[in-house]
């Protein structure tokens, strides 16, 4: 039944996946407090080596990305060599993993980074406080100049480039989930009236901007997009946004990327605005290969594969409470029940 989820998958030339599992992208808060991956996090990745790809926890591109406590960072030596140790690990039990590059933008507090401005496309701040950091209030953001933007897209790109002299096979840039990349890209957030806002090729821009300068830097075949089309975390929905998506989903396309992804907790839920679910609206307007995800089980996943709805089947719950996740699948052992508990520690 899930057979279709062990068979090779040809990324580009440059990388071919053992099987068509990728765990997705899972925030632990478990760096040290210079965001340098621990011992204990060189473990848990390698434990989960078997996977056709692991795509890293979401990794801060600089110190003001930082909107949680302990997420680990890629712009220090210390934390390459950290995250060295880490992809020498999995590459030893012949896996493959990416980097997943963030900026939280409004999601930010400069609690984390010294004091300062929170940077966001537009001055809208979010509501609400830091999570298991209850007393720390969202500061306003400050609507980053056209300087700060392009000071942000460098600092994407350097990321990647030291995302791949940590060892990484690629990243995967985190343009989902209501962080800085997608508060361009939905009217809730983005009010601009430049270059930057109002139109769906203006609030695509930065978004394809940070990709060019990626791609420009690691190539084409090393880099991957994840995206929300539907604002579901940290963002109001609105129906305008579904013009963005229609424009920036082929001009995505046009850039031959390893990989799109989306990002969504449960893919059965379905947004009015774009007919359906956002794997079936990604898969109707996306020509590349696409990695699915959501509250899916190796089965439903595989059925899904099987019904051409997606390529590629990303695993986040279900991975954490399963280092061996993929041999249990492939040998039909029964899978432990993932709980939030299992959250405090790294196993
Ligand atoms: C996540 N998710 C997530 N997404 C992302 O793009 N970067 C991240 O760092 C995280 N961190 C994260 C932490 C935890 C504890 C959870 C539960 C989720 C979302 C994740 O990648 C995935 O989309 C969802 O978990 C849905 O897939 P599953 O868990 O239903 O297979
Ligand atoms: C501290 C880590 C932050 C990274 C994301 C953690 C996610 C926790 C898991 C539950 C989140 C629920 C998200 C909202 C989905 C809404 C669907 C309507």
């Amino acid at each position: 039944m899930t057979a279709s989820l062990f068979t090779p998958y040809k990324l580009n030339d440059t990388l071919t996946l053992s099987n068509k599992i990728l765990m997705a992208p899972l925030t632990r808060c478990m760096a040290d407090d210079d965001l340098v991956p621990t011992q204990k996090m060189v473990d848990y990745y390698a434990r989960r080596a078997e996977a056709g790809l692991i795509i890293s926890e979401a990794t801060i591109i600089r110190p003001d990305g930082q909107g949680y406590p302990n997420t680990p960072g890629l712009f220090t030596p210390a934390q390459i060599n950290g995250w060295q140790k880490v992809t020498d690990a999995v590459h030893q039990n012949g896996g493959k993993i990416f980097a997943q590059l963030w900026h939280t933008g409004r999601v930010a507090h400069s609690h984390f980074f010294g004091g300062g401005d929170v940077l966001s496309s537009s001055a809208q701040a979010v509501e609400g406080t830091v999570p298991r950091m209850r007393e720390l209030v969202y500061q306003t953001p400050k609507a980053a100049s056209l300087d700060e933007i392009k000071q942000l897209v460098v600092d994407y790109a350097q990321a990647a480039k030291n995302a791949i002299d940590a060892g990484f096979d690629g990243v995967e840039i985190h343009g989902a989930n209501g962080y800085l990349i997608d508060q361009f890209l939905h009217h809730d957030n983005n009010r601009r009236e430049d270059e930057y806002g109002q139109t769906p090729e203006n609030m695509s821009r930065f978004a394809l901007e940070v990709v060019d300068a990626v791609v420009a830097r690691i190539g084409a075949d090393r880099t991957a997009l994840r995206l929300s089309p539907a604002a579901y975390f940290n963002m109001a929905a609105d129906p305008r946004d579904r013009a963005v998506f229609d424009y920036l989903l082929p001009e995505v396309a046009k850039r031959n990327l390893a990989f799109l992804h989306g990002g969504i907790f449960d893919d059965s839920m379905q947004f009015d605005y774009l007919g359906g679910s956002i794997s079936a609206y990604m898969r109707s307007i996306y020509t590349g290969t696409l990695v699915g995800v959501g509250s899916y089980t190796a089965e439903t996943g595989s059925a899904a594969i099987n019904d051409n709805k997606f390529d590629l089947l990303a695993i986040g719950r279900p991975f954490i409470a399963n280092p061996d996740y993929v041999a249990k699948v492939r040998d039909g052992a029964e899978l432990t029940t993932y709980a939030d508990t299992m959250l405090t520690e790294l196993f």
